[in-house]
């Protein structure tokens, strides 16, 4: 334990980096997936080298729908395992678990009494999730968001990197800080959402939907060994077959946009030569795939690799994220004494 925090730099020189924030999370539910990856955790990569960048396993979101307790923290380890592998460097950033920084939970309550309730029930994800609970839905899964923006703006973070279907809950965060600097004083920035190349990556087996850990045949993990992965691409949904000649790749039909936007990300450089065949009418899909597959496998190979060599070495990763909840800690502590101040909170008059 003591060794890893030995090898920890320091954070590099705010001076040296672009002074805005990031702050972005990802939930310890199972498997993280290509969609995750294109969406969020290779721009975080890249964010990570040019801003202060505050990443976060929500196990407190995780929790709003059904789960196994005696699973979790195997679940959260492996969660923050896939992020450094896949390019989080928690010396660069702050990788941490969401409920060992306890702040995140009281300025969730405070941001919820300056919450409407209707903009709550309008959230398109809580409309989607809440379809599929037997039970009765739970007022934690209707908070979602409000935990989100408690995330987000205990770091004064004015940059959040996330795929497409987030990008309401970083409109209803932005709503609630202007309030809350508009009721209670100049207090947070504004938050911005950051969308990437691929930010809405299609189910494969089914293109009309984004491509879900909770849909089996809808994704590709990354940690998924190169067979998988092949059969995946092969067996994605295209069309039967090329397009007439002089078709507009624009207007492709979802499936086959997909697996190009995928190209785009995943091998540029063949893109048009593909982009032309469309075009030409003469393009065959199997061709598509394969290179696409083989594109997928080589980038994911040391991602897969770096996962097995980090879950050999567990209490490393824990280590890891205790250093990470250390360096959030007292950020989280500066702003909700200001927040607490602000809102007529510190102490007895
Ligand atoms: N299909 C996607 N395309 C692009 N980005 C995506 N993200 C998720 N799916 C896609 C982005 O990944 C980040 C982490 O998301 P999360 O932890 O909320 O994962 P999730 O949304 O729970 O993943 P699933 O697979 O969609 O889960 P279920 O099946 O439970 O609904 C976010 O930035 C998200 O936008």
């Amino acid at each position: 334990m003591h060794k890893v925090q030995e090898r920890v730099r320091p954070a590099p020189a705010a001076a040296s980096r672009v002074p805005v924030r990031v702050f972005s999370g990802i939930q310890p539910t199972g498997v993280v997936h290509l969609g995750n990856y294109v969406g969020a955790l290779r721009q975080w990569a890249q964010l990570q080298r040019e801003h202060e960048s505050y990443f976060c396993i929500v196990d407190l979101h995780a929790i709003t729908t059904p789960y196994d307790p005696a699973q979790f923290p195997q679940q959260v380890l492996e969660a923050a395992a896939v992020n450094v592998a896949a390019g989080i460097d928690p010396q660069q950033s702050v990788l941490f678990i969401q409920s060992h920084v306890a702040e995140h939970t009281e300025l969730m309550w405070l941001l919820n009494v300056l919450t409407p309730l209707g903009q709550l029930e309008r959230m398109t994800q809580f409309k989607e999730k809440s379809r599929h609970v037997r039970a009765g839905i739970m007022a934690g899964l209707l908070n979602y968001p409000v935990l989100q923006a408690a995330d987000v703006l205990l770091y004064k973070a004015a940059l959040v990197p996330v795929g497409e279907d987030q990008v309401q809950h970083v409109e209803l965060m932005r709503d609630i800080a202007e309030r809350f600097n508009k009721q209670f004083g100049e207090t947070f920035p504004l938050p911005g959402v950051r969308l990437t190349k691929g930010a809405r990556i299609l189910a494969l087996n089914d293109p009309t939907a984004k491509m879900s850990k909770s849909v089996p045949g809808s994704y590709i993990a990354l940690v998924d060994d190169p067979e998988t992965i092949r059969k995946k691409v092969r067996a994605a949904v295209t069309d039967p077959g090329p397009p007439a000649k002089g078709s507009k790749l624009d207007e492709a039909t979802p499936g086959v946009a997909n697996l190009f936007t995928l190209l785009d990300v995943f091998a540029p450089v063949r893109h048009p030569e593909f982009a032309d065949a469309y075009q030409a009418g003469t393009i065959r899909y199997s061709d598509l795939k394969q290179v696409l597959a083989e594109a997928i496998v080589q980038t994911f190979a040391p991602v897969r690799d770096k996962y097995a060599s980090l879950m050999q070495r567990p209490d490393e990763v824990r280590a890891l994220l205790a250093h990470g909840a250390d360096r959030a800690r007292p950020v989280a502590a500066a702003t909700m004494e200001e927040v607490r101040g602000r809102m007529g909170l510190r102490g007895a008059p």
